[in-house]
């Protein structure tokens, strides 16, 4: 029966017990610095035995590929795995490849590319894909982790990390306003050096959209700041023209619009493909510095663009049946963009491995030569051969390579099919686990944070 009820209220009070549950359900910081002071070190115990257990060794094959290298990490916003090697359709039949320049990238020798990975943000959108990238944990299961905590919790955060393990330089990118999120002080928690916000840009009318700078102006306005950083050094570029409702003057669409019946989808390829071409000539310039080859470039996708009320709409474009549309559809269009590239690799490939955003950490790291057995990761190593390809989704959907448990629907991902009336009671009983395994991540995630368990534990460097 645990398969049939979604990731609510009561199924938190149930493992966490009624007390915790009384601070968890409110981002109020009142209540928060209350359940904060009552943690002791003992809370500690369950997280760190679920995040040793969880641990998957690295693969002897990627381990260290990458290693001494700067990291360049450009998050795309709103950007969906389903926009790669996709093809759009306009209005005189014409077909339109979308990001030309990230399908080169895709397939190429050098990049370790994915194709069903998964952003598990929640209510936190951009800085919860944020705090599961740089730190392996999860968004809150409402409002924003980054507000409620980014100020006051202890974090074991990647520049954090990159510094005190390899001796990185660490810079955080942004043309927009450094409060946005609260990414001025929580930056400051995950032991960031350097953040390039709106301040740093010159924001003049017209250099903007609704959000801030124009990614082809951002890159371009950014390299100067990137010359004068140490090496090896770990950035992180955030896009933002790829924004809802994504606006786009006439001369900077080199695409037409799409032809479905919602106009905030038909402009979201061109917005698209706006960004794709700032990353081609950021490409381009890091050619040209000498710096493309002793990088390690990461691109990822934060979060969907398409809501799942306008997925309907959105489902011809893909050769879908719009009548057939449904829970299970909407899941899919979860998955995001994910690549490493890796100069002068040739071992690239496309990983169909099940991974989600808190998975991001542990691969990255291992990529390094940074082992991460003492950290506190909820997510795996993507390339490990440990890794269980178990899931959880922000709102407690739990997805595996055979079924995808989305709220009380069991789907067999073979036939797509709702088969939670066909299941045997040994089978039922095999899953309950495996669903109770995904939503532990969840659930040990939010203790993390809510008692701001970092403060009493110290990784062995
Ligand atoms: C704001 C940008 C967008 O600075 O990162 O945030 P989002 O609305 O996607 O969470
Ligand atoms: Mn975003």
């Amino acid at each position: 029966q645990l398969l049939t009820r979604t990731f609510d209220r009561n199924y938190i009070v149930k493992y966490l017990g009624i007390n915790f549950f009384t601070g968890y359900d409110s981002v109020q910081t009142v209540q928060n610095n209350r359940i904060r002071a009552q943690a002791d070190e003992g809370d500690l115990t369950e997280v760190y035995n679920f995040a040793k257990q969880n641990h998957a060794t690295p693969n002897e094959e990627y381990f260290g590929i990458a290693e001494g290298r700067n990291v360049i990490t450009l998050v795309f916003e709103s950007a969906q795995q389903f926009v790669i090697d996709f093809e759009m359709e306009d209005a005189e039949g014409n077909k339109h490849v979308v990001t030309p320049f990230l399908n080169e990238i895709y397939h190429d020798d050098a990049t370790i590319s994915f194709n069903n990975f998964f952003h598990q943000t929640g209510q936190g959108k951009s800085s919860d894909a944020e705090i599961l990238a740089e730190n392996s944990l999860y968004g809150l299961p409402e409002g924003s982790a980054f507000q409620a905590l980014g100020t006051t919790n202890t974090f074991h955060a990647t520049p954090k990390i990159l510094t005190e393990e390899a001796g990185y330089t660490t810079a955080a990118f942004h043309g927009n306003a450094g409060s946005f999120w609260n990414r001025n002080d929580t930056y400051k928690s995950f032991g960031y050096d350097y953040f390039f916000d709106a301040t740093f840009y010159d924001m003049s009318a017209g250099r903007t959209l609704d959000y801030g700078l124009k990614d082809k102006l951002f890159f371009k306005d950014s390299t100067r700041y990137i010359e004068q950083l140490p090496q090896p050094f770990y950035s992180k570029f955030i896009t933002l023209t790829n924004h809802f409702p994504y606006p786009l003057e006439e001369e900077n669409a080199s695409i037409p619009k799409a032809t479905s019946s919602d106009d905030t989808i038909n402009s979201y390829f061109q917005t698209v493909r706006y960004t794709d071409e700032a990353f081609e000539e950021f490409f381009a310039w890091l050619k040209d510095s000498g710096l493309y080859d002793n990088s390690i470039i990461v691109i990822y996708g934060d979060h969907f663009g398409t809501s799942n009320m306008r997925n309907p709409d959105l489902a011809p474009l893909l050769g879908k049946d719009v009548n057939e549309w449904g829970a299970y559809d909407n899941v899919q269009l979860q998955r995001v963009p994910l690549m490493f590239h890796i100069p002068g690799y040739e071992g690239g490939e496309i990983k169909e491995t099940l991974g989600g955003q808190v998975d991001y950490l542990p691969t990255l790291l291992h990529l390094l030569g940074v082992e991460t057995a003492d950290y506190l990761f909820m997510g795996q190593d993507l390339l490990s051969d440990e890794n269980d390809q178990i899931i959880s989704l922000r709102n407690g959907n739990v997805l595996t390579p055979d079924y995808h448990f989305i709220g009380s629907g069991i789907y067999d991902t073979a036939t797509e099919e709702n088969v939670v009336n066909e299941l045997e009671a040994e089978e039922l009983e095999r899953l309950k686990e495996v669903v109770e395994k995904g939503q532990a991540e969840l659930i040990n995630s939010d203790k993390l944070l809510n008692l701001d368990l970092l403060r009493f534990y110290s990784p062995v460097v």
